[in-house]
């Protein structure tokens, strides 16, 4: 029986073996200062000992022939060769060479590291006593594996350094070579998103600075008005109801002014909107030059401007600065090379006595500014009780005309005139009429002004015109054939670039012709705009239309363009006839524009022809028709037939001024 055997083919032809016992490696014992090998690549060129005819050698002779493999015949030897430094090392058991170096080298050799080259050590028993090993495997699985451990000690108990498992080692530095790139990759992409959180921090910090300072720009735009810079509507309100705080709590009064630009439209007309636009800059700097910087100055739309005088020590003080502000502000401007008037309106409201309401106050101030411009513009007022009342009656007025036209509450009166050369009735005025259930006849005086306010002047414009083509055609149905009728037309209807065409379409319906329609503008309309409302009235004209100048006389036109407007007929202002024969002066002027009209080869009108001298006096002087109280007034459409009659028969009568009877 062999204790410990190597388990080898060869052997097992006459041994037995029991289970691997001991599992040991072919070691290479070395000088003590050699490097550590474990693989037998490491020794390739290297001179190494080995026992002569040991089955290992075969395998390693085959597998790495580079190793030069020097063969002894005992361990002794070997060891002793590798001692005197004729070779690197010798190759055996780890057992084997441990015991060798233990008992005879010890400190003078080592064990080198282990080799891939294991095999089974078992106990060995002769092949015909098969029984011993059954027995002895039994005996080895029985021992408790604490005991083996310590066998296998004993056997194996030699110093050898262990092989340093290089592989191990390089991965192990790989891992923390790794591990401590992606340590200072961490740290290096912290300290760069530190730095990016720096800057994102700083470019946060312009943002919002750029934030703060487009919150503050929109809060302006919000709060301003962007033409002049005032503040604007919403600003207004915001200071009035603050300063209304303060004056309720100190006792004070304060002044709200409602200002309102005189005929503005007329220079956006006449010059363009941009120097509208550049004027009422130049306004709003002006007026703040007037006011103190407790004072508030702001624009609420178009031409309007609203003040607030905070601490108004007495209800008269505001008057002053209103004055101050309405003088400064007719001062004439330079305005893009133009040179330019301008006058203003202006309404005042006080707090406490005429509201504690911020909107019921600038309303007042606005009620108060509509009755200045009433009264001549250029001026300003105070509000007053009553000026609410008119408010409130324009304001139940204006919703009663919007129902007018669909309640059939127009009628159309006429008044004759006369042919002073046949001293009968050519043709007649068309005037409008509207009679309300509850308030009466309400005086178009009153009430066209509004209709031009509210838009509804063009339809009702439409219906004057549509009416008095009926009225035509009933009377000519009845044998009255008049030349034409002449209607009112505001400069209001020509805002509507297609009031022509709108008066075509209704000739056409009514199958009238247009030299059947007279129609009447005010002198007015003529200072405006002069270019654009030449061209319209040329249009109505080349239609067919005849067209009269209504007032002549009040307005300043220009007799340069007088001559270039297609007129027809210049009807003299009332105010020129009704003081003649006393009037000196009037009588020289109705005969210097009746001269005038001829010259320039248009008829002459007069107008508010009351007593006989004046018709005698229009005849001398060769005017060409007359229309008055002394003639008619005017009358309803179904009276106008008989009317006709008795003012021709009268006529005939009374054509001889010794005839005539007062
Ligand atoms: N240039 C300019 N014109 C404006 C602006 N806003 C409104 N308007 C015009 O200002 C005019 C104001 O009209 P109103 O005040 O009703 O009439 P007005 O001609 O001033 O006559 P009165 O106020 O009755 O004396 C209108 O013609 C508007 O078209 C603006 O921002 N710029
Ligand atoms: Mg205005």
């Amino acid at each position: 029986m062999l204790a410990l055997a190597s388990n080898r083919p060869d052997r097992r032809k006459y041994l037995a073996f029991t289970i691997p016992y001991v599992k040991t490696s072919l070691a290479l014992a070395t000088q003590q200062n050699e490097w550590f090998y474990s693989n037998f690549s490491e020794l390739a060129g290297k001179r190494i000992g080995i026992i002569k005819g040991y089955s290992p050698s075969k395998v390693i002779k085959k597998r790495f022939p580079k190793i030069q493999l020097v063969e002894f015949s005992t361990i002794n030897e070997g060891l002793q060769s590798v001692m005197q430094g004729e070779i690197l090392g010798f190759l055996d058991s780890v057992p084997t060479l441990s015991y060798h170096i233990q008992t005879d080298f010890i400190g003078e050799l080592k064990i080198s590291g282990k080799f891939d080259y294991d095999w089974s050590t078992g106990i060995a028993a002769r092949n015909d006593e098969p029984h011993l090993v059954a027995i002895l495997n039994k005996v080895i699985r029985a021992t408790p594996e604490s005991v083996h451990n310590r066998i296998r000690s004993n056997w194996l108990g030699v110093r050898y350094e262990e092989t340093v498992d290089y592989r191990s080692l390089w991965q192990l530095v790989l891992v923390f070579s790794i591990i401590l790139a992606l340590v200072i990759l961490r740290y290096r992409r912290l300290s760069k998103h530190r730095n990016e959180i720096t800057d994102k921090n700083t470019e946060l910090a312009r943002i919002n600075e750029q934030l703060e300072t487009q919150k503050e720009a929109a809060q302006h735009v919000a709060n301003h008005d962007l033409l002049t810079g005032l503040p604007n509507r919403s600003q207004l309100l915001l200071r009035l109801e603050h300063a209304i705080e303060l004056a309720s709590r100190q006792g004070n009064q304060i002044a709200v002014f409602f200002i309102d630009l005189d005929r503005f439209k007329y220079i956006n007309d006449s010059l363009g909107h941009h120097v509208g636009d550049a004027l009422l800059r130049q306004v709003g700097d002006r007026m703040r030059t007037r006011l103190r910087n407790s004072d508030t100055l702001a624009r609420i739309g178009g031409d309007e401007f609203v003040v607030i005088l905070e601490s108004v020590e007495d209800e008269a003080s505001p008057a002053r600065t209103a004055q101050d502000l309405i003088d400064i502000m007719q001062q004439p401007y330079s305005v893009m090379g133009h040179a330019v008037n301008i006058s203003a309106s202006l309404g005042i409201a006080i707090y406490p006595n005429d509201s504690q309401d911020i909107h019921t106050l600038i309303k007042h101030a606005d009620i108060a500014m509509y009755r200045a411009k009433e009264l001549g513009r250029n001026h300003f007022r105070y509000y007053t009780q009553s000026l609410s009342e008119r408010t409130d009656k324009r304001l139940k007025t204006d919703a009663a005309l919007r129902e007018a036209l669909s309640l059939n509450q127009f009628s159309l009166h006429f008044q004759p005139i006369i042919d002073l050369t046949s001293c009968t009735v050519s043709h007649a005025e068309a005037l409008i009429r509207w009679h309300h259930p509850e308030m009466g006849m309400v005086s178009p005086e009153y009430f066209i002004p509004l209709a031009e306010e509210n838009g509804l002047i063009h339809e009702i414009g439409l219906w004057v015109l549509r009416e008095a083509c009926r009225c035509h055609k009933e009377w000519k149905s009845q044998g009255l054939d008049l030349q034409k009728i002449s209607i009112n037309v505001s400069s209001i209807q020509f805002q509507k670039a297609n009031l022509a065409d709108a008066f075509k379409t209704i000739l056409e319906e009514e199958a009238m012709e247009a030299h059947r329609i007279d129609i009447e503008i005010t002198e007015r309309y003529l200072m405006d705009q002069t270019e654009r409302n030449i061209h319209y009235l040329n249009t109505l004209k080349k239609a067919g239309h005849t067209i009269t100048v209504d007032d002549f006389g009040v307005g300043y036109s220009s007799m340069s363009y007088m001559k270039r407007l297609p007129l027809d007929i210049i009807k003299i202002d009332r105010s020129f006839i009704s003081d003649i024969p006393e009037d000196r002066n009037d009588i020289q002027i109705s005969q210097a524009i009746i001269s005038l009209s001829h010259n320039l080869g248009y008829k002459a009108t007069a107008e508010g022809v009351e007593i006989v001298e004046q018709f005698n006096f229009l005849r001398e002087t060769l005017c060409d028709y007359a229309q008055g109280y002394y003639f008619s007034p005017p009358v309803p459409a179904h009276h106008f037939i008989t009317c006709v009659e008795q003012l021709n028969a009268r006529l005939t009568n009374e054509i001889a001024p010794s005839e005539i009877d007062k």
